[in-house]
Formats: C-alpha cells, sequence, structure tokens
C-alpha cells in the first residue's frame, strides 16, 4: 500500500549507469583468434565503410558448412539414375528466379526452397506461410509478395558476400546436434494463430533490409563467454548493489542502455523459429538480427553465456505469449558506438528448467544459478567498475521454466553484487513481489549483509528442505530470522 512505499526506498532509474552516458573508449576494431571479424577491418577503421572480408571455405565440423562450397551437393534422380549437382547452382537457379518476379507467392517459395533441398521434398510442409497469406488483407498481400522477392535476392546477396566461413566450436556426436535450429523450415511449417504476428514481425525486417532507404549499416557483435573457476560465494564480501525496482515496464523499453537480460533457452532463441512467444523469443522479433546467433551458438553450458551488443529494434509490439501483437514499425533511434553497433547490450543466460519447484532450493542448484548470472553479468577485466551499465532484468527463470521470483531475485542480486553491477528489475506488473523484494532488499542493505553471508542463509533453508521435505516458511521470513540468529557469526 501507499503507507509502505514511503518506509522503503529504492534507488531512482537515473542514478544507475547506462550506456552511451557510461560508455568507454573502445578503440579500433580489430580480430584475433578470439574475434572473427566478418568486415574488412581496414576499410571500417580508416573510412568507416562496411565491405564483407574475403575468406576460405572450410568444410569440417569446426565450421558452418556453407551452401556455396564445392563440398555442398544435392542429388537428384533423372529417369532412374542419380546424379550430384552443385548446391549453389540450384540455389542460384531457383532464388534467382524469385528474385526476378518481384512477386512471389508461397508455393513458389515452397518448391524453390525444396528444389534445393530434395531430401526434404516430401517431409517438409509450408501449411504456416500459406495460411499466413490467407489471413493476410488483400491490400497487404502485394508488399508481403514484393517482400518474399526481395529475400530471395537479399539471400543470393548475403552467401554470396559471406563468402567467408563461421566458425563454431568442437561438435560432439552427430554433427550440429548440440546446435539450435536454424532453419526457418520450422516457422514455415505449422500453422498457429501466434504464427500471423511472428511472420508480420519478421516480414517487417526484411522489408527494412531490403529496402535502400533503411537499410541498417552497421555491425552487430556476438560473444560467448565461459566462466572459470568458480566464485567462492561463501566467503564473498561483496555487498548488494543498487536496486532500481518496478512493476511498471519492460526490460527493453525501460532498461534501455543497461546490459538487458535475456530469458534464455540454453539453445539461444528458443521457440523463436516454433511456436515459443514469450520473453526470448519476443526480443528475437523485435530485433531479428539476433536469431542469427543460432547459427553458430553451440548449446550454452553451465557457465556459458552469449552477449550480444549492436542489435538493432525493428518492430513494436504489445501483449505477451497468446496475446502478443506486432503493432507496428520502431524507429531505432539509439545512438552507434565507433564498431557502429547500436548502443544496446544484451546477455542471454538460461535458467534451469525445473521440473519440480522443490529442486531449486538445492544448493547445487544455488550454486548453479549464482555462476551462471555471474557469467553472465561479469563485465571487461580492464573496465573500471564505475563504467559498467547497470543490469536490467527481472523474473529470470520464472515463467516457463517454474522458477520462484522470490529466490532468483536474490540470486541476480548476489551475482551483480559480485560482478559490481547494479540493478533495475522489472516485476511485469506484479506489485506485491515489488514490494517483497524491495523490503528484502532494504533490510539486507541496512544490515550491512554480505553476499557471504546471504549465501549462508540460502543454504540454512535449503538444509531445512532436505531434512523436513517441505519448505521450512515463507524464503524472506526465514532470511531474516536466520540472519538475526546469526548475527555475531560472519
Ligand atoms: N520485461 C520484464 N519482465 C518480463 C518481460 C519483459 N519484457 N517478459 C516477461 N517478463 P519467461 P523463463 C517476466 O517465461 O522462465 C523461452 O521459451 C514475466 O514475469 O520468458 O526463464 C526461452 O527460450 C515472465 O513470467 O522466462 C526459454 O526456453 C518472466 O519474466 C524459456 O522460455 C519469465 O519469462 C525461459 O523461461
Amino acid at each position: 500500500g501507499g503507507g509502505e512505499k514511503s518506509e522503503f526506498r529504492c534507488c531512482l532509474l537515473e542514478e544507475l549507469n547506462r550506456v552511451p552516458g557510461c560508455a568507454m573508449h573502445l578503440g579500433p576494431l580489430s580480430f584475433s583468434d578470439q574475434h572473427t571479424v566478418l568486415v574488412n577491418v581496414a576499410e571500417l577503421n580508416n573510412v568507416g565503410r562496411i565491405k564483407a572480408q574475403g575468406g576460405q571455405n572450410m568444410w569440417d565440423g569446426h565450421f558452418v558448412k556453407m551452401p556455396y562450397a564445392v563440398e555442398s551437393t544435392v542429388t537428384k534422380t533423372v529417369f532412374l539414375l542419380t546424379e550430384k549437382q552443385q548446391r549453389w547452382e540450384t540455389i542460384r537457379k531457383h532464388l534467382g528466379s524469385l528474385a526476378k518476379s518481384k512477386s512471389v507467392t508461397p508455393l513458389e517459395v515452397e518448391k524453390a526452397i525444396k528444389k534445393y533441398n530434395p531430401k526434404y521434398e516430401g517431409l517438409w510442409t509450408f501449411d504456416g506461410l500459406h495460411h499466413f497469406f490467407k489471413v493476410l488483407h488483400d491490400s497487404e498481400k502485394p508488399t508481403y509478395s514484393r517482400t518474399l522477392s526481395r529475400i530471395a535476392e537479399l539471400a543470393l546477396g548475403c552467401l554470396i558476400a559471406a563468402k567467408r566461413t563461421f566458425r563454431c566450436s568442437d561438435v560432439g556426436r552427430a554433427e550440429y546436434c548440440n546446435y539450435p535450429t536454424i532453419n526457418f523450415q520450422s516457422l514455415f511449417a505449422k500453422w498457429s494463430d501466434r504464427k500471423e504476428q511472428k511472420f508480420r514481425a519478421i516480414f517487417h525486417y526484411f522489408q527494412v533490409v531490403t529496402e535502400e532507404s533503411t537499410v541498417p549499416r552497421g555491425l552487430v557483435t556476438f560473444s560467448r563467454c565461459h566462466m572459470s573457476p568458480f566464485t567462492d560465494w561463501r566467503s564473498c564480501t561483496a555487498l548488494l548493489p543498487k536496486l532500481y525496482i518496478t512493476s511498471e515496464g519492460l526490460i527493453e523499453k525501460d532498461g534501455q542502455g543497461m546490459l538487458q537480460v535475456d530469458f534464455a533457452c540454453n539453445m539461444v532463441g528458443g521457440g523463436v523459429l516454433g511456436n515459443g512467444l514469450v520473453q526470448e523469443e519476443i526480443l528475437f522479433l523485435i530485433n531479428p538480427e539476433l536469431i542469427v546467433a543460432r547459427l553458430f551458438t553451440e548449446k550454452l553450458g553451465d557457465n556459458d553465456c552469449l552477449k550480444i551488443t549492436g542489435s538493432q529494434q525493428y518492430s513494436k509490439y504489445t501483449g505477451y505469449s497468446d496475446k502478443f501483437q506486432w503493432t507496428g514499425p520502431h524507429e531505432d533511434k539509439t545512438p552507434r558506438d565507433e564498431w557502429q553497433r547500436r548502443h544496446r547490450q544484451i546477455v542471454a543466460i538460461d535458467a534451469l528448467h525445473l521440473k519440480y519447484p522443490k529442486e531449486q532450493y538445492n544448493v547445487r542448484n544455488v550454486c548453479r544459478e549464482l555462476n551462471k548470472a555471474y557469467c553472465g553479468f561479469k563485465g571487461e577485466d580492464d573496465t573500471h567498475p564505475d563504467y559498467y551499465p547497470a543490469i536490467a532484468t527481472g523474473n529470470w527463470g520464472c515463467g516457463a521454466f517454474g522458477g520462484d521470483p522470490k529466490l532468483k531475485a536474490l540470486i541476480q542480486l548476489m551475482a551483480a553484487a559480485e560482478a559490481r553491477r547494479d540493478v533495475a528489475y522489472f516485476t511485469f506488473g506484479d506489485k506485491h513481489l515489488q514490494m517483497e523484494i524491495l523490503r528484502m532488499h532494504n533490510f539486507l542493505k541496512t544490515n550491512g549483509i554480505t553476499v557471504g553471508r546471504l549465501y549462508k542463509s540460502l543454504e540454512g533453508f535449503c538444509e531445512e528442505i532436505r531434512i523436513h521435505e517441505k519448505q521450512p516458511s515463507d524464503l524472506y521470513s526465514f532470511i531474516r530470522s536466520y540472519l538475526e540468529k546469526h548475527k555475531s557469526k560472519n
């Protein structure tokens, strides 16, 4: 209630660091074995021009196999004789004719794709795409048909320009089984009402990038970060960071310029090319440049995260999940940094997908989440923490993945403390949760509780659950009384 509000304080949103305000000078863009750059670095650094970088074909499990490689072939049966053809020739022929036609139907798309994927002729369906064109208003159809043609043209152009191989990490047993699918087949297949909105967002992206006057000119970087060794949370002396908490607003909207958390799947993007439509999928739909991460981001391990800098927001939306609606173009005015990237930082961290809520109150799982969040929040070693943007987050792992937001909020605050970053927390409409977290944060701050002590109280809670096989009491009441009881012992 209103009375309570004045009792507990959180900082102002304006007090938190954001880019470009807190951005450090980057220095010229360069490549190394740790950093693949797909544009010509000299051109960018000297004249600010973005030009594709040449490269060589690689055809093994360490690289994404590109369709123009000589090794890439399609097998065709002609009059009972099978013959091998260069896949690239087939692609060029069929995409080329779509590109020339200027207006393309979904059926033509289906036919073309099946021509260069003959293996899947009888397996892939395009019902979703066909149905989408049926629900479109007659007046919209010409634009969408033209976009299909432009997509074909762009695909050809990009593949030619990207004559450079994408490196992936070691492959496991079956090739690429450890990667998310990048094939849009799953989107084109089965129809559902959600798909109409997904197609609208994706088609809009392609409309923008194939239009001379709106084509984006900039870069996006993707960094996979691995963290080791583990931090010893028991002896961590960091104090909790500043917290701004609200039940209103959204991470991507109100956390602009902060490090924005993507509530990810270990296969980044989750169900964006399927039927999924919660936080991560929505983020990928309004910033479709994120989708390409699926091409080269192997399944995230427990100590990995993916940081994406520079993506652009193309679409506006309202609603969530089944109520999600694409509501039109978003004109992104976010300034660019020295590497021509939009000042937008996103970090994909995947929480544990819990089968039973009880599993999360287990020391090993608490540690897993702490380390995962810490891996995502940790800044560059050579940057002073004063220059780290704050973290914009919320109920990470607490929707589709079934976590307890009260526990996850503390875990994120602890990881943020160790990473020396402040936090903006969006409770997504939940006023009660906002007050609970705020009260807890105030209690911990007023009593000067370190991350280590808080960690021990979580251990205590987990131990109670282990012994009694049920929750002893509310997590926050338990922590308060535990910390009161163990006041003298650090
Ligand atoms: N801003 C702030 N809070 C939000 C926003 C937003 N834009 N969107 C949602 N929330 P969920 P998870 C809140 O279920 O549990 C995907 O398929 C809202 O309270 O997306 O980590 C991924 O690919 C919501 O209930 O994240 C993974 O497979 C809560 O955040 C899986 O879901 C959690 O959002 C991850 O599930």
